[in-house]
């Protein structure tokens, strides 16, 4: 039995579960529950924060997750990567209150940027030659620069919507991303057998639905 990691509630979850159930595979999901086991398919799911999906595939304790590649690069695992999935497509950008002069990412230096993702924002801002002070914060990340937390932020957009209603405006793209498979360096000869079905599925599923 092959064990998947998936995201309990979240933007992650609805086409998770989708992807699984037009392979074919099915299980009785409750809200409750954060373990299934499928019934026609060698499969068991676990229903996990999606930031704790790398850890449990990395040590071995999921063989394999879907996963955003944000979380995943942010927390250094993008060699877990076994094939991109093509949904839950979002950026992390860069944004500054919208009445704030900005010509290039050099306006960034010495600035206070507030984010979730410190370590894809180092990495951008090194590249960029920038440096300015990383606040990490957890969440609602777009407020920071009206309570005076920073002068800049750097957050997953997806329609840019939420941007806006915080009067910010987006001025860099840092990364791309979309939701990954990935799976543990170590699977067994049995396990991986059944990761080669579960792929044979789902490459049939993503050529019906272009
Ligand atoms: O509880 P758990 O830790 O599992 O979930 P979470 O709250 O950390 O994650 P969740 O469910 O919000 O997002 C899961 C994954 O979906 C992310 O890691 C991304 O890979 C992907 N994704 C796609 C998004 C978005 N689109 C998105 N729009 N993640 C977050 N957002 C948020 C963003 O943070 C911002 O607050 O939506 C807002 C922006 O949306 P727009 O449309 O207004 O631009
Ligand atoms: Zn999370």
């Amino acid at each position: 039995m092959l064990r998947l990691a998936i995201q309990k509630s979240g933007r992650l979850s609805d086409d998770s579960l989708n992807l699984i159930r037009e392979c074919g595979i099915s299980f009785i999901s409750s809200s409750l529950k954060l373990k299934t086991e499928c019934t026609n398919f060698p499969l068991e799911i676990l229903f996990l924060r999606d930031d704790d999906i790398p850890g449990y595939v990395a040590d071995g304790v999921a063989d394999i997750g879907i996963v955003g590649e944000n979380v995943l690069v942010e927390e250094g695992k993008q060699e877990l990567t076994v094939e991109k999935l093509g949904f839950s497509k979002c950026r992390l950008s860069l944004a500054v209150p919208k009445s704030a002069e900005y010509n290039s990412v050099q306006d960034l230096n010495g600035k206070n940027i507030a984010t979730s993702y410190p370590n894809l924002l180092q990495a951008y801002l090194q590249e960029q030659g920038v440096k300015a002070n990383i606040h990490t914060i957890s969440g609602s990340v777009e407020i920071a620069p009206s309570i005076g937390l920073a002068e800049a932020i750097c957050d997953i957009v997806s329609s840019g919507s939420t941007l806006i209603s915080n009067g910010l405006k987006e001025v860099e793209r840092v990364f791309k991303s979309e939701a990954a498979l990935i799976a543990t360096k170590e699977l067994s000869e049995e396990k991986r057998e059944i990761l080669e079905k579960l792929l044979f599925r789902i490459h049939a599923v993503q050529r019906a639905r272009k």
